[in-house]
């Protein structure tokens, strides 16, 4: 190839985040009720919130949910896919972000779910009926209780 071409085609148009190859990123807001849930894999994980005692969330991998709904994952999480965060809202006008990489396990082992379920029962009124649960993380502070929206943005 003309050396000339690649440097001064090619080249920036592979570090430009907005390279054709890489997948789109559709911005859009997730309503959760029990169909955002409905259908995709359980997951459990025992996690324990300050000096409360150890309990057993169950739900779906906040991963999975974007999964669904259409988001770039695994290797075709790149480009405009890096700078995707992840802002979720609770009814009382708690929020929190994550970015989409953080909830794909190409990346981290760490997991988020989305949980309805706590030692078997439907969460309490207090943190239901969907809650975060980021048990990798020491401080609950991102365990959004109330989970009201999930919505995807692009950050400039
Ligand atoms: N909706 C909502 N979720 C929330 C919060 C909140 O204010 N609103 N506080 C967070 C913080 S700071 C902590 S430490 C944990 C634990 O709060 P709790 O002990 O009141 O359940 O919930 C998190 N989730
Ligand atoms: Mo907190």
């Amino acid at each position: 190839m003309n050396l000339l071409v690649f440097l001064l085609v090619l080249m920036p148009a592979l570090a430009a985040d907005n390279h054709p190859s890489a997948p789109p990123v559709h911005e859009q807001t997730i309503s959760v009720s029990a169909e955002t849930l409905a259908g995709l894999p359980r997951v459990k994980v025992e996690a324990k919130e300050h000096d409360n005692p150890t309990a057993t969330y169950e739900g779906v991998a906040l991963g999975a949910i974007l999964e669904r709904a259409g988001l770039p994952r695994g290797v075709n999480l790149r480009g405009k896919a890096l700078r995707a965060i992840v802002l979720i809202t609770a009814s009382d006008g708690y929020q929190v972000v994550f970015t989409l990489a953080d909830t794909d396990p190409a990346f981290t082992d760490r997991v988020i779910i989305l949980a309805d379920k706590k030692d078997g029962k439907p969460l309490p009124e207090k943190e239901g009926p969907f809650r975060i649960i980021a048990p990798s993380e020491k401080r609950p502070a991102r365990w959004i209780r109330n989970v009201k929206t999930i919505a995807i943005k692009l950050v400039e």
